[in-house]
């Protein structure tokens, strides 16, 4: 399941989910050839999605790995594939020959086959989940580096001309919104063709008649109108219009919501309306799915996120599941989505690398592809943690953002800061998130008071003062279960004590515009006997969630919850 609505109605699609052969791959399977022998008669079977990191046998595996299942094609046609999401890299062969690879576990990617033959197919897809200091997120990150196809695949069937992408952009005017329609329309074909293209949504229908679609060519075109007397999508009222495109025999179906998101000093406005943001940042992950999320769970981490009187949630720290996405929408819930930045704060040969730079634009032009239309999401992340003392982040950052502003003007940009008190990045953004952890790695919680002072001042230097500010982490270790008579580290009771106080220090400062706790539930990470990172991970998990990973209530979520239900 990819969304939580039909995308399509006339295009045939099926998912290829299901039970797929399995094998790892020691390095003896080449890249190109020798592999389909490789799969040993009734070999291991799979289930995809899943990642292999939570099966006996391949646990702690990270390499490559190969997958294979076979599909068929009922008459000869134009097949596309789609991966919503691969762990990390993916090379994908059909009947032995290499169609298409892809870079970034986070964000799908399609390979068409034009007139593939009547019959059996064979799809392989070799996936290998190995990082270093040059991928995102690179090696060391405080979360386990799952592997798999975590995501669905699906086949899709697609007639001569199809519709390739669509843009929906608006602006308000009052209770009137302003659509540019953007279709994309490619041709399979070997002849010209004259296609018939149609949008209608609630209150509006546009058409245009007779598109040409020269031979083997694709051709953009935008349709306009206005819809009056909308309704808007707002936090807990969540308005959503479903745009159904057709041009011939094709069709695209997806949704957006209308609102506007603005900075007013140092304030968030939400339709014109001031916003105080209280959330928790959220990996989507369990130890018995990874990274593999089931939508049941996810609907069920919503009524909990609900549960505590959170508006926002932070995806820390990749692009999260479409399915998850379309829930926040229907919930009128909202999202700051950012790319897997990990593990930079060591490096800056890392953010230096053209490589790694190139890998991160992608993915940013991936995420905001897809991710375009959800009116949930109010703020684009561009990078976690990195060193923004230096050159070398303030290159990156300008590349980042750039990328996001060309593509996206109609969100905020943010990213989250380690170094507030000396960041160079500052002015680069339209709302900065803080990540500070008094009370757990750093001093007591009283040191909070003082980095804001100093922040406040490094802010007003770098030209970047009065701008609003997310405390986007804080937090403390609890490890469920454990309680004390006195405030103990890693007891429930410091950790909740922690939270609390840091929480009613920012709701006192009238600059700070909200607050994302680090974090929701507690997630394995992967501490290493060979490595110097993670040692204060017990049980090989980041325990300072609210709920432990099976989402169990630890103390610190009740308090939270009372906080965040009463008026500030
Ligand atoms: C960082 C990071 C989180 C998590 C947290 C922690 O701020 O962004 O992913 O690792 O610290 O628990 O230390």
């Amino acid at each position: 399941m990819i969304r939580t609505f039909q995308q399509h109605k006339l295009r045939p699609t099926r998912l290829l989910d299901g039970l797929w052969d399995f094998i790892t791959d020691a390095g003896d399977i080449g890249k190109n050839e020798g592999w389909a022998s490789q799969f040993p008669s009734g070999s291991r079977k799979h289930v995809v999605p899943s990642c292999w990191n939570n099966e006996l046998g391949t646990y702690d595996y990270i390499g490559a790995a190969w997958y294979r299942t076979y599909f068929d094609n009922v008459q000869e046609s134009h097949i596309r594939l789609v991966f919503e999401g691969i762990l990390h890299h993916a090379d994908v062969y059909v009947d032995g020959q290499h169609v298409g690879d892809h870079f970034g576990g986070f964000t799908p990617f399609s390979v068409i086959l034009p007139k593939l033959a009547q019959g059996k197919h064979e799809l392989v897809i070799r996936v290998d989940n190995t990082v270093d200091w040059q991928t995102l997120p690179t090696d060391i990150a405080d979360w386990h580096s799952y592997g798999g196809i975590v995501r669905s695949v699906e086949l899709q069937e697609l007639p001569d001309v199809y519709i390739d992408s669509k843009k929906i952009d608006y602006q308000l005017k009052g209770d009137t919104a302003d659509i540019q329609l953007q279709v994309e329309l490619k041709s399979l074909s070997k002849e010209d063709s004259q296609v018939e293209v149609s949008a209608v949504t609630e209150g509006l229908s546009l058409s245009a008649s007779s598109v040409l679609v020269a031979a083997g060519q694709a051709v953009s075109l935008t349709l306009q109108g206005s819809i009056e007397q909308i309704r808007r999508w707002d936090i807990g009222a969540p308005a959503l219009y479903t745009f159904t495109v057709q041009a011939g025999g094709d069709d695209l179906i997806d949704r957006t919501g209308f609102r506007s998101v603005e900075v007013q000093g140092s304030d968030i406005l939400l339709n014109g309306r001031k916003v105080y943001l209280q959330g928790v940042n959220r990996h989507e992950e369990h130890p018995e799915w990874g990274f593999a999320f089931p939508p049941k769970l996810m609907l069920k981490d919503i009524d909990i996120l609900t549960d505590m009187g959170c508006n926002i949630v932070r995806g820390s720290h990749y692009p999260q599941s479409q399915f998850w996405i379309d829930l926040l929408d229907e919930h009128g819930m909202l999202l700051w989505s950012e790319i897997p930045m990990w593990g930079c704060f060591m490096s800056v040969e890392t953010l230096a690398s053209p490589i790694f730079r190139e890998r991160g634009v992608n993915m940013l032009d991936e995420m905001i592809t897809r991710d375009y239309h959800h009116p949930s999401i109010i703020f684009w992340g561009a990078h976690n943690e990195i060193d923004t003392r230096t050159e070398e982040a303030l290159e990156l950052t300008k590349a980042f953002v750039g990328k996001i502003r060309s593509m996206d003007s109609s969100r905020l940009v943010t990213y989250a800061t380690m170094h507030p008190e000396e960041d160079i990045v500052l002015s680069h953004f339209d709302v900065i998130g803080i990540n500070k952890y008094y009370g757990w790695y750093e001093g007591s919680v009283d040191g909070f008071s003082s980095m804001l002072k100093n922040y406040y001042s490094n802010a007003e230097k770098q030209g970047a003062g009065g701008k609003p500010v997310i405390m986007s982490e804080f937090g403390a270790a609890g490890i469920f279960g454990d309680a004390g008579w006195e405030p103990r580290l890693f007891s429930e009771d410091y950790q909740a004590d922690t939270v609390t106080r840091a929480l009613n220090i920012f709701r006192d400062d009238p600059r700070i515009a909200g607050t994302l706790i680090w974090h929701f539930a507690d997630i394995r990470v992967d501490v290493r006997s060979d490595r110097p990172y993670f040692r204060d991970r017990a049980r090989s998990f980041n325990n300072k969630g609210l709920l432990n990973e099976y989402r169990k209530p630890k103390l610190a979520y009740r308090l939270v919850k009372e906080i965040y239900r009463s008026e500030r």
